[in-house]
């Protein structure tokens, strides 16, 4: 029997890295009701990077599941701009699934609520839109090599005119959940090797006592109480 094995996923241990998002919607109203619809708006859900880089090294594509109202609810986007643009009468939910160039990466899947009336934000040529974007922080701790490599290619500084919001406290507090997640992470991993600290010393504790009571009995015919 020959048995093929697939190539093992390489792991890059104990190193992380991380992509700065952004999401959210604008909107605007019609100015009436469309009478064949009902529509009010028109609007565009997105996800975009934050900083200036070529997303597509480490995006392969983007799901935005929509409201079961719209007609073909779950739209795939395979390259950028990852938005949709669509009309309707409603605020709802909108799933943003991310997938990853290495499929062996897990797709994340953020939550957006699209507004279409608040918030209202002033455009330097003085029009009013409706726009909201949160700041986010993709971490991939020990990605696969392909991710890695993906991840580590270089990319600019933000503009942040590219931006309606100034998203630096957004920012900030996004880093700040991250740090304490690290740390929490930490110390579970501190507590689960103490765990199996104590479980060896337990384990050569008895090994040691089942030598002495019993010597050259093989160790596997020891019953459990
Ligand atoms: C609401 N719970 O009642 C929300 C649902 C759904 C919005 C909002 C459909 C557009 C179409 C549309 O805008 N749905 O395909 O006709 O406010």
């Amino acid at each position: 029997i020959s048995i093929t094995m697939a190539e093992p996923t390489v792991r890059m241990l104990g190193k992380r890295s991380s992509r700065a998002i952004v999401y959210g919607n604008t909107a605007t109203p019609f100015g009436y009701k469309r009478e064949s619809d009902g529509h009010t708006h028109s609007w565009t859900v997105f996800v975009k990077p934050y900083h200036y880089e070529d997303e597509t090294r480490w995006i392969k594509k983007v799901q935005f599941k929509l409201h079961e109202s719209f007609a073909n609810a779950t739209r795939v986007v395979e390259q950028p701009p990852f938005e949709v643009t669509e009309s309707g009468w409603g605020e709802f939910e909108v799933h943003i699934r991310i997938y990853f160039t290495d499929p062996n990466e897990k797709s994340v899947t953020a939550y957006h609520y699209l507004r279409l009336y608040q918030p209202v934000v002033t455009m330097p040529d003085g029009s009013n839109i409706v726009s909201f974007e949160f700041y986010d922080e993709i971490v991939f701790n020990e990605p696969t090599r392909l991710m890695w490599g993906a991840l580590s290619a270089p990319y600019k500084k933000c503009d942040r005119a590219r931006f309606t919001h100034d998203l630096r406290g957004q920012k900030e507090q996004v880093l700040e959940k991250i740090e304490a997640a690290k740390g929490e992470l930490g110390r579970e991993i501190e507590d689960l090797r103490e765990s199996l600290r104590e479980a060896h010393r337990l384990m050569l504790k008895y090994s040691d006592i089942l030598e002495d009571s019993a010597p050259g009995t093989p160790r596997a015919s020891v019953s459990r109480n």
